[in-house]
């Protein structure tokens, strides 16, 4: 099957198990319009099978403005919800995707590219991130899954707050809601990223597989259920060759040890 192109908004460079992915249309402070997100949906579901992780990063000075505000102006209702399920079907292939995802964000990570973030699975930002919702100052809503993935990170209230104010919050009030996992200095971001896809992409595959679709789904289930999934997938997890192999590893003293740092 023809592979579809590549828009010029969206770089990738392959670098061993790393695929590193770019939005790369700073011109538009890297504003999503639909060339990018079916771009992103394309990359995500043809990623090569020796790529164990992927780090998403942006040109210019800012991670996302977000929508692309010209191409909504011309929308039906109908068109609009459309426009929002391509967003959440695309988004969905990123969160439950193959590989995990690092995202190194830096400058302004605004509406819908913070809703891309949040699909992700590990986040990065520079000190010189700053978030943003400003969808209620432009008559719009959240509508690339915001709504259900931010208010799992930093709760509803917060959301809320984003969204009825409009106001931006810095790199370290953001990590300490849970916005980044990490804070860097300006310029160290991609190194840092670069360090933990190399480390996501090291584990297990099957392991990271459980860490991205079966522990958000057992987070979300009822205890019991939840408990019972957990038996099946530890079982399902520790019988595999690779986990045999990673403990023989351990035990005859050539597996890693957990050191501090
Ligand atoms: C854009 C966009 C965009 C910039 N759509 N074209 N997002 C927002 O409401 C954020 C809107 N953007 C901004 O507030 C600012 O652009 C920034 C703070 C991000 C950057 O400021 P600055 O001074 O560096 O750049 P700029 O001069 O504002 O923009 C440079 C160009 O990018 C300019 O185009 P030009 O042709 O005049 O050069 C801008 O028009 C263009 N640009 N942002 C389209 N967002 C699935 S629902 C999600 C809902 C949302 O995401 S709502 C949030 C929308």
């Amino acid at each position: 099957m023809a592979q579809p192109r590549r828009p010029k908004s969206l770089k990738v460079e392959r670098r061993g198990a790393v695929a590193n992915l770019t939005l790369a249309r700073p011109e538009k402070r890297n504003a999503l319009n639909d060339a990018t997100v079916l771009g992103l949906e394309a990359f995500f579901t043809t990623l090569p099978t020796g790529v164990k992780a992927v780090l998403l990063a942006a040109e210019g000075a800012h991670f996302s403005a977000g929508l692309d505000l010209s191409e909504l102006k011309i929308l039906s209702t109908e068109e609009g919800i459309e426009h929002s399920r391509v967003w959440h079907r695309v988004f969905d292939k990123i969160e439950f995707g193959r590989v995990p995802v690092v995202t190194v964000m830096h400058g302004a990570v605004v509406g819908g590219g913070l809703e891309l973030a949040a699909a992700t699975h590990i986040r990065v930002a520079e000190r010189s991130a700053y978030y943003a919702l400003p969808e209620g100052s432009r008559g719009i809503f959240l509508g690339g899954g915001g709504s259900v993935r931010l208010p799992r990170l930093i709760g509803v209230s917060r959301v809320m707050e984003l969204m009825l104010t409009g106001c931006t919050y810095g790199a370290e009030q953001g990590q300490t809601f849970g916005l980044s996992h990490i804070v860097v200095d300006d310029g160290a971001g991609l190194a840092k990223g670069i360090e933990l896809a190399e480390r996501v992409a090291t584990n297990a595959p099957l392991s990271n597989f459980a860490v991205m679709h079966v522990l958000p789904r057992i987070a979300e289930s009822d205890p019991a259920s939840g408990l019972l999934t957990e038996s099946l997938m530890a079982a399902i997890a520790q019988g595999s060759d690779d986990a045999k192999a990673r403990l023989k590893d351990f035990l005859e003293k050539r597996g890693k040890k957990v050191l501090r740092g």
